[in-house]
């Protein structure tokens, strides 16, 4: 993990627990929305960071496998040493390809500079659909204007990531990615069709709305049993 990460990890601790530290109802219509976007893909990949690695190795490969997904190494932070402890960390926990390390990030994504545009040209560059959890907001914005379906795994659902993803999963990746390798592997065999009406009754923006009331009443809710102080506001 770069030391930003923790600083990141941090962030979304505070927000997992303003949500309650559970999977709430709007998290779960979006993992069964990304779940469809999944099975509706023709070249689907999976974005791994060092957060990412670190915290859900395993559950990347096991969706990788259920989604027919690749799985590219795509940092922040990029340097060998990093991408190579990560793709190890991948391979010890199953994956047999790990796209992105090296000189095999050969493509760039227009509109970033430095080294976070570097992208795998067999990988994120010709996806229809990628999955970037814990994402910087530049880069999900440019992948959504690549027309690549973005999905962001974000535990703030006020983030840019999360605002101009086109689903955003507000929830803890650590209880995201089991419960997306279960919804893929439910929904597999069902015909295209019932993937198509899935996300066309997906609504990213509402379902962002429900996840910030859900803090809201929350907090209103946590004030109104005396859990929490509240200050005098004139
Ligand atoms: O490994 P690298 O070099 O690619 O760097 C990765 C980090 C995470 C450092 C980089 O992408 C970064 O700085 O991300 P941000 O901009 O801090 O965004 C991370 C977002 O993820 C924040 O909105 C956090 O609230 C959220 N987050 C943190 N931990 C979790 C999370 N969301 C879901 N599950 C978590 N466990």
């Amino acid at each position: 993990m770069a030391p930003a990460g923790l600083i990141a990890h941090g962030r979304g601790e505070a927000f997992d627990y303003l949500l309650g530290e559970k999977t709430t109802k709007p998290a779960l219509e979006a993992i069964k929305a990304a779940a469809a976007a999944f099975l509706t893909a023709k070249k689907p990949v999976i974005s791994v960071n060092g957060n990412v690695a670190a915290l859900v190795a395993e559950d990347i490969v096991k969706l990788a496998l259920a989604a027919k997904a690749k799985i590219e190494v795509n940092l922040f932070y990029r340097s060998f040493e990093r991408e190579k402890a990560i793709q190890k960390l991948l391979e010890r926990a199953g994956a047999t390809e790990v796209l992105g390390v090296g000189n095999d990030a050969s493509a760039r994504i227009p509109e970033l500079s430095s080294e976070r545009r570097r992208v795998d040209p067999r990988g994120i560059l010709r996806a229809d659909v990628v999955l970037v959890p814990l994402e910087d907001g530049d880069r999900t914005e440019a992948l959504v204007k690549m027309d690549k379906k973005v999905i962001a795994v974000d535990l703030n659902p006020l983030s840019r990531t999360a605002q101009k993803a086109s689903i955003t999963i507000v929830d803890n990746i650590v209880r995201t990615m089991p419960a997306l390798v279960k919804s893929v592997e439910k929904l597999k065999n069902r015909d295209k069709t019932s993937y198509v009406q899935i996300l066309q009754n997906f609504d990213n923006r509402k379902n962002l709305g429900e996840s910030i009331m859900l803090i809201s009443k929350r907090l209103s809710k946590l004030t109104e049993q005396g859990r929490i102080a509240t200050l005098e506001v004139e």
